[in-house]
């Protein structure tokens, strides 16, 4: 039997970035939507990331699923697991580890080379596992996994992806998720936590400059991709954590006055003037708290690691509107 398969889920015209790089570069501020930082290189450049020191999230979201993994299998024996932006699987493997391994495992990411490496490596250490990969977006991914996974399921949206959402859009996401939840359903939720600006700062700008070269490959991606002349020493990363909104922006910023070329038209840069490509939320449990309800979820168990920083929410849906 073949245990991996992978499709392709049609792509929505919200998809095309030559189409979102010209209505981001045309408004003001200029913004890029942050899934396109995920081409084959960027994927390789954020696993760099989760290697890093700095960057504690995968470290934190490790240890926290280590310590419980047990637990959830015991909670979840039987259920299918999807994954919203699995990426390369690697904290996961501890759950679907700690399940005995004989699960349908479901991963959905934008970047369809992540999944058949994450898939293949999945396999070799977990014989009884099944994949079924889908390359593509959460919604249209959860709608396939919904027809995809016969009886319950546990979703996961982990590494702090829920971040990327404004308060009000993770909200919403997750209140669209809760609608093709059944009553045995959970989601698993990383999320980080509001903490220090410094320690925010240097897991978002670390000193050996890999979160860089991770940001200003967006640009590489529009040189390879568009017909770009982006010069990537011309712009610098920058990360900035707005303690008030709890939100660390990524920034990149022209260092010179310059005229660039792109999908066929020109942009022009100020100096100092910044593309806004990415928002990493951050929350303390209170708003997590208010986000699962009012998403329509119980926030059933809050785990923390042992430095605090980062958490593990188990959400069951309240089965009200
Ligand atoms: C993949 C969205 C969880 O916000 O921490 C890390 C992305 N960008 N360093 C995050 C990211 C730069 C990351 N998420």
């Amino acid at each position: 039997m073949n245990r991996y398969q992978r499709c392709d889920l049609p792509r929505g015209e919200a998809d095309d970035f030559g189409a979102a790089l010209i209505s981001g570069l045309t408004g003001t501020p200029k913004n890029l939507p942050c899934r396109y930082l995920y081409d084959e290189l960027g994927s390789r450049l954020f696993e760099a990331i989760c290697a890093l020191d700095d960057y504690y999230p995968t470290r934190c979201e490790r240890e926290i699923l280590i310590a419980h993994a047990g637990e959830l299998a015991r909670s979840f024996a039987g259920h299918g697991v999807v994954e919203l932006g699995s990426g390369n699987s690697e904290k996961t493997v501890v759950l679907l580890e700690a399940f005995g391994g004989a699960v349908h495992y479901v991963p959905v990411d934008i970047d369809p080379e992540v999944l058949d490496r994450a898939g293949q490596r999945l396999l070799g250490v977990l014989p009884d596992l099944r994949v079924t990969a889908l390359a593509g977006e959460y919604g249209a991914g959860m709608a396939r996994a919904a027809e995809v996974i016969a009886g319950p399921k546990l979703v996961v949206l982990l590494g702090g992806n829920v971040g990327n959402f404004t308060r009000a859009g993770a909200t919403d996401f997750l209140a669209g998720l809760g609608g093709r939840l059944g009553p045995e359903d959970a989601l698993l939720l990383g999320a980080d936590l509001r903490k220090e600006a410094a320690v925010l700062e240097l897991a978002y700008d670390d000193p050996t400059g890999v979160t860089a070269a991770f940001s200003l490959n967006l640009l590489g991606r529009a040189n390879r991709e568009l017909g770009g002349n982006f010069d990537q020493r011309a712009f610098r990363h920058v990360a900035h954590y707005e303690e008030r909104e709890g939100v660390v922006g990524l920034f990149l910023e022209s260092l010179e006055q310059q005229r660039v070329s792109v999908a066929g038209r020109r942009f022009d840069f100020a100096a100092g003037e910044r593309i806004h490509i990415e928002d990493s939320t951050k929350y303390s449990l209170a708003e997590l708290t208010a986000l699962a309800e009012q998403a329509g979820f119980e926030l059933a168990e809050h785990w923390l690691d042992g430095s605090r920083r980062y958490s593990l929410n188990l959400l069951r849906p309240t089965g009200r509107d």
